[in-house]
């Protein structure tokens, strides 16, 4: 095989589209595997599957195929939200003009991780000119992005975990090229820049980062919005206007300002989501907008269960569509929906929609008695004909 050189993949990526990428060995990424394990030990990783799945695998690159060499790791950058816009802390909207919004993470505003594939598939293509058998890999269980984007020297892991990269910092998204060509040109791992910075254990909404580099996922929102069952209680609040994804522990870190005024920023019409039309949507309607988000179990009820949380903490008090759209979810089939239905409808002062009559038929069709014990933790307990 023609061994290609590194200065010349480093043209085609960027023609490609790829901001930054550096090549590593298919060594295993022992640091890493022994943080995912102690993670999953201690239940950090609240169930999540991914790389805790089977973490031996995913921090053994060579496990990719036989004759596995080198790894060609890559970031794409995306635009960051807008600092000037709050995105995250003011639900509120003039009540009957512009309705709720729900805001929707950076990463997520555009298909960047398709961008991001099809840079890769052209690297790979063009090593595969030379013989050489390649393999992509970005975002899945195979493999620890950010540890090997570390070792490849692209940046260093926050105490937020993030890869943060010296010029680009956090905003972008990782994958690799994974090849038997002995390709050279390896560069010297990034130290760390986070000094004596705290800033995003300190002011995670939820507290969700407390040691350097290890993130509690029973208490980040992002995954939160991504698991099943109903949304703890607890984080409600805290959740804000966050309809998928958040960006906090980025737009907080300091090593992101410079990238932040420099950039280009995500543009609210593709960051916020209209509440009230995701809450009259049908399934299909939902499915065809959101469907390519991580959304558990395929279940449209879960994109309701989290507009219904943003809702509740919106200022809409006096928004007749709310108290129309909140109405409907009360008679919603879906024990989901009427639960976190009542929780808003609660939340933002309207007893006047959970009637004793109403209350009662709220609890029907309640297998797993959710929506009673929503009911029960705001003081309206039923008695037990109603059961
Ligand atoms: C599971 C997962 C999540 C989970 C858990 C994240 C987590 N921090 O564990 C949830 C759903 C919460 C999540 C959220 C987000 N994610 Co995510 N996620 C993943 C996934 C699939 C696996 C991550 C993983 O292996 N976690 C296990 C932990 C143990 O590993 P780690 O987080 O990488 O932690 C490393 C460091 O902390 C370090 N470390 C551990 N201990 C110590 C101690 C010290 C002292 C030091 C220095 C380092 C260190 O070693 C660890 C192993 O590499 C990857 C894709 C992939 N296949 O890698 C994307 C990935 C990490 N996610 C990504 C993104 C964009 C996000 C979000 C920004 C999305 C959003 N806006 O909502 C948030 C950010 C939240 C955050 N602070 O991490 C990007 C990150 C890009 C980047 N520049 O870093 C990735 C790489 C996807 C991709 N291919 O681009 N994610
Ligand atoms: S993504 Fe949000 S909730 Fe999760 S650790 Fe970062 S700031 Fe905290
Ligand atoms: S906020 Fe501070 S401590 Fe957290 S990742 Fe950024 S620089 Fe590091």
């Amino acid at each position: 095989m023609r061994v290609p050189n590194f200065e010349k993949i480093k043209q085609v990526a960027k023609d490609a589209g790829l901001d930054d990428i550096a090549v590593t060995g298919v060594e295993p990424l022992f640091e890493a595997r022994a943080a995912i394990k102690e993670r999953k030990h201690q239940g950090l990783h609240a169930g999540m599957n991914f790389t805790y799945g089977n973490p031996e695998r995913a921090t053994d690159p060579a496990q990719l195929f036989e004759g596995a060499k080198s790894i060609l790791v890559a970031v794409r950058r995306y635009k960051p939200p807008s600092v000037d816009e709050p995105q995250t802390s003011d639900p509120g909207t003039k009540a009957g003009v512009e309705g709720p919004k729900g805001v929707v993470a950076s990463y997520v505003c555009s298909d960047e991780y398709g961008k991001l594939r099809q840079g890769l598939t052209t690297v790979a293509n063009y090593l595969e000119g030379f013989g050489a058998r390649t393999e992509v890999v970005m975002d899945d269980n195979r493999l620890a992005d950010r540890a090997v984007a570390a070792r490849a020297g692209l940046g260093w892991l926050g105490r937020n975990t993030m890869l943060l990269h010296p010029e680009l910092g956090s905003w972008t998204v990782i994958g690799s090229v994974v090849t038997d060509a002995p390709i050279g040109g390896r560069s010297e791992k990034t130290h760390d820049g986070c000094g004596t910075c705290r800033r995003c254990s300190t002011d995670c909404p939820t507290g969700a980062i407390d040691e350097f580099g290890v993130l509690n996922a029973n208490k980040c929102l992002a995954w939160l919005l991504q698991a099943k069952g109903p949304f703890p209680r607890q984080y409600r609040t805290a959740l804000g206007d966050r309809l998928y994804g958040c960006d906090d522990c980025q737009v907080l870190c300091p090593i992101n300002d410079e990238t932040m005024k420099a950039s280009e920023t995500i543009s609210p019409k593709d960051s916020k989501v209209d509440i009230v039309a995701l809450l009259d949507s049908a399934d299909e309607e939902l499915m065809k907008q959101f469907g390519h988000w991580y959304i558990p179990r395929r279940r449209p009820e879960y994109l309701r269960r989290n507009a219904l949380v943003v809702l509740g903490n919106s200022q809409s008090h006096n928004d007749l569509e709310v108290d129309r759209v909140l109405a409907n979810c009360l008679i919603s089939s879906e024990p989901l929906v009427r639960s976190h239905a009542v929780w808003a409808a609660l939340r933002l002062g309207k007893e006047h929609l959970i009637g004793p009559d109403v209350a009662e038929s709220l609890v029907e069709h309640d297998p797993d008695g959710i929506v009673r014990a929503e009911l029960e933790e705001w003081g309206i307990s039923l008695d037990s004909d109603s059961q």
